[in-house]
């Protein structure tokens, strides 16, 4: 507990009220760095260090942030809602930019910390699932006027899975870690499913999708839960706001938060897709959409469930395969586990798959 001088140095670059008196790490995320600050006054902040070998350009990305906050706090001011609440709040930097860039050259920006509210890294019941799917869908219909051309582009490709897969592809011939031998089995899975891969995409560019505006990384720890009821309070993790498929965003939630065992669960017996957990995300996110998706966007939503689980297990083997550079782990071979717990659930996503119809 209590505060280094180095965090204490670049917190006194931004507009915080009060002094700070702690800063701690917080959350789950496999990105950004995120601590906890509190202060000897009434607001507490969440101080973030950007994953900048990621997100490359830093001015685009709080940007992007910093604009569709702004106009998502004027949609809730209109609803009669709290904007401090309902969305987040980017502390300025006092030299009137939204991050500071500290004498190693890493990026650092803050947050008003949200409170009372609870991210959870597993659903509990369908009711607060289906309060997220409701959220998440509401987001969309928010930023359905939100001008798409204004956005840049924070990652590019981020999901497109034929590039994905071309880079799995490419990572397994590498194999600079001499890895690729030890999981010829995960290998061959993903290759066998190669020709569903670009379905989805196949079908945006000859226009029988739409673009939107989409979030892009739906999972259940992105959506702050009021600590009480259980109901949505505010979506997180912006960085990765672009136009996409809506079928990717619905898909993400799922294969996250409706799966029966945690992302990076060992005990592969435990891994399912909950159809309970499932339907009820399904029934929040339509109603939050309220009415916007096209019939052959609906039709589409259990093809995304099950894209974006291959597309995030080939991800995980990547990176596996490469030496575990991109995602956070905590132990060796986390990232193997992870990416194993998704194709087990691709095979139970195929079992189910009529079941998983949603008209
Ligand atoms: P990452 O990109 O690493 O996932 P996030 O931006 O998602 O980073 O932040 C990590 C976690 O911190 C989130 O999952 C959420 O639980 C928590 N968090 C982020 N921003 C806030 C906020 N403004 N108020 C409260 N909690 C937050
Ligand atoms: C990352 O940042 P976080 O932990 O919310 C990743 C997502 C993956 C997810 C897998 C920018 O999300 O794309 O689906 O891990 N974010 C980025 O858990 O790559
Ligand atoms: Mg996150």
């Amino acid at each position: 507990m209590g505060v280094t001088a180095d965090k204490r140095e670049l917190l006194e670059h931004f507009m915080l009220e009060g002094e700070v008196t702690d800063v701690t790490p917080h959350g789950s995320g496999h990105i950004n760095h995120t601590f906890l600050v509190t202060t000897d006054g009434v607001k507490k902040y969440i101080l973030q260090k950007i994953n900048t070998d990621i997100f490359r350009d830093t001015d685009g990305l709080m940007e992007n942030i910093v604009n569709v906050t702004a106009y998502l706090r004027e949609r809730i001011k209109q609803a009669g809602g709290n904007p401090e609440r309902e969305t987040m709040t980017v502390i300025p930097a006092k030299d009137g930019t939204y991050y500071y860039t500290d004498a190693d050259g890493s990026d650092w920006r803050v947050y008003l910390l949200i409170e009372h509210i609870v991210s959870l890294d597993q659903a509990k019941n369908a009711e607060e699932f289906y309060a997220s799917g409701l959220a998440f869908g509401r987001f969309q219909a928010q930023l359905a006027d939100y001008p798409a051309e204004s956005l840049h582009e924070t990652i590019p490709d981020f999901h497109n899975t034929p590039k994905r897969y071309q880079a799995f592809e490419q990572a397994v011939t590498e194999d600079i870690c001499h890895r690729a031998e030890s999981v010829g089995q995960e290998i061959a899975f993903i290759k066998a499913r190669k020709e569903e891969i670009s379905v989805l995409t196949d079908l945006l560019q000859r226009g029988e999708l739409p673009l939107r505006i989409t979030h892009n990384d739906t999972k259940l720890n992105n959506i702050l839960l009021d600590a009480d009821t259980h109901e949505a309070v505010c979506i997180v993790d912006l960085d990765t706001i672009m136009p996409g498929l809506c079928a990717y965003d619905f898909g993400d939630a799922i294969r996250f938060g409706a799966n029966t065992a945690m992302e990076d669960e060992t005990d592969l017996s435990r891994v399912s897709l909950s159809l309970e957990l499932y339907r009820a995300y399904a029934k929040g996110f339509l109603e939050g959409c309220g009415g916007r998706l096209t019939p052959k966007e609906i039709e589409t939503l259990p093809l995304g469930a099950k894209t974006i689980t291959l597309e995030q297990g080939m991800r995980f083997l990547t990176d596996y395969l490469q030496g575990d550079t991109y995602y956070h782990t905590e132990r060796e071979g986390q990232n193997l586990d992870r990416c194993r717990t998704q194709l087990a659930l691709v095979a139970d996503m195929e079992r189910k798959w009529e079941q998983m119809r949603l008209c």
